[in-house]
């Protein structure tokens, strides 16, 4: 099992450099940076990054082909992997609406859209010129003038079963954001049935369960520092997936009034107490460094190949990062 650690760039970039740093020497493997407009700037921090570790992978989870073109994102991403000396992977993924529509950018045609600026964007990376008519996207003999991209890993993050299909067809892997195995047990037909597609193994092809984690000795801690971030997660996640996992739409409510008083009038404490137990055993990989690796092992026996330690990671993000290190990794390996 390979092991992740994403991180969201509202923190200054010194505070991101120590943990990485922290998680690199407890034998993390990957460190996925998220990106959203309204945060620093995805490339600015993995350059940061690429200059002070040694051996983590390192890469956007994930970007998008809307708010720059293919073309920048190759260009970028091949940037960081000569900085970092052939240690970046690309995360891309169709994007938020939401955040797409406070600067103006209409989400049309995702999954058309994705599959056009994967297509460009290896093509470049290959360091080919790239002359291509698609609905979305037309390039006249693009090349970058720099070879630096050649063989950089494309990990597509997907949820539903016709971009999970396009992950499998096109990317190296796919970031899932799920915490529990029976969401992978869904995905697989759709992984399969793109891999089928593109006559890929599936022993090369990289399943990552991007998860909201929180690791603690103390148990309560540890669940009780995730139960903000599952509220955010129930509250967006799509009514398929909370039928799968038995949630009825009076509880699944309850957790959006909260969250909406929170937000009117600060009631945190009220978003805490309306995430029920199950509702953390769902949406995130919380509790003792035993629990997470009973449910690691869950998790693998569902097809995954690398797990992600998302937000909160823990109640403490340094004793965590460091718990998960010295007690989880070691032992998942
Ligand atoms: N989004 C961000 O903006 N920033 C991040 O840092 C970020 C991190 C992240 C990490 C992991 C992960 O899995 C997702 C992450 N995301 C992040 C979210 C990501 O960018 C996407 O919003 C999310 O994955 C979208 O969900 P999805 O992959 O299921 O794709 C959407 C578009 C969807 O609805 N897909 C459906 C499906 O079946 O796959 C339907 C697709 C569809 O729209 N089909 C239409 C049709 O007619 O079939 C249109 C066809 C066409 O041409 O597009």
């Amino acid at each position: 099992m390979k092991f992740g650690v994403e991180f969201v760039p509202d923190v200054k970039y010194y505070e991101l450099e120590y943990y990485v740093k922290l998680a690199e020497d407890s034998g993390f493997d990957y460190v996925w940076i998220t990106d959203h407009y309204n945060n620093r700037n995805v490339y600015s921090i993995l350059t940061i990054l690429a200059l002070k570790t040694q051996r983590i992978k390192l890469g956007p989870g994930v970007t998008n082909p809307y708010h720059i073109n293919p073309a920048l994102t190759a260009s970028a991403i091949a940037t960081i992997n000569e900085i970092s000396n052939g240690r970046a992977v690309l995360g891309i993924g169709a994007g938020d609406k939401v955040t797409f529509e406070r600067i103006g950018i209409s989400w049309e045609k995702p999954l058309t859209r994705m599959r056009e600026a994967i297509t460009i964007i290896r093509q470049l990376l290959d360091g080919k010129s790239v002359t291509f008519s698609g609905e979305t996207f037309k390039f006249n003999g693009a090349r970058l003038n720099f070879k630096a991209g050649v063989g950089i890993p494309i990990y597509v993050g997907a949820q539903g079963p016709k971009m999970l299909e396009l992950a499998a067809e096109l990317g190296d892997g796919v970031l899932i954001n799920a915490s529990h195995p029976k969401d992978f047990d869904v995905a697989k037909e759709s992984i399969e049935k793109g891999l089928q597609k593109a006559g890929k193994s599936k022993e090369k092809f990289d399943v990552v369960a991007y998860a909201s984690m929180s690791v603690d000795k103390k148990r309560e801690d540890a669940r009780n520092a995730s139960r903000i971030v599952v509220a955010f997660i129930v509250a967006g996640s799509p009514e398929t997936v909370l039928e799968r996992h038995g949630f009825s739409q009076e509880a699944v409510n309850k957790v959006k009034e909260a969250l909406n008083n929170a937000f009117t009038k600060g009631d945190w404490p009220g978003v805490a107490k309306s995430v029920k137990d199950e509702m953390i055993d769902v949406f995130s990989i919380s509790g003792t460094p035993d629990e997470v690796i009973e449910r690691i092992k869950g998790l693998s026996k569902a097809g995954v190949t690398q797990v992600v330690a998302g937000s909160p990671i823990g109640p403490d993000k340094k004793k965590s990062i460091q718990l998960i290190g010295k007690e989880i990794i070691t032992k998942s390996k």
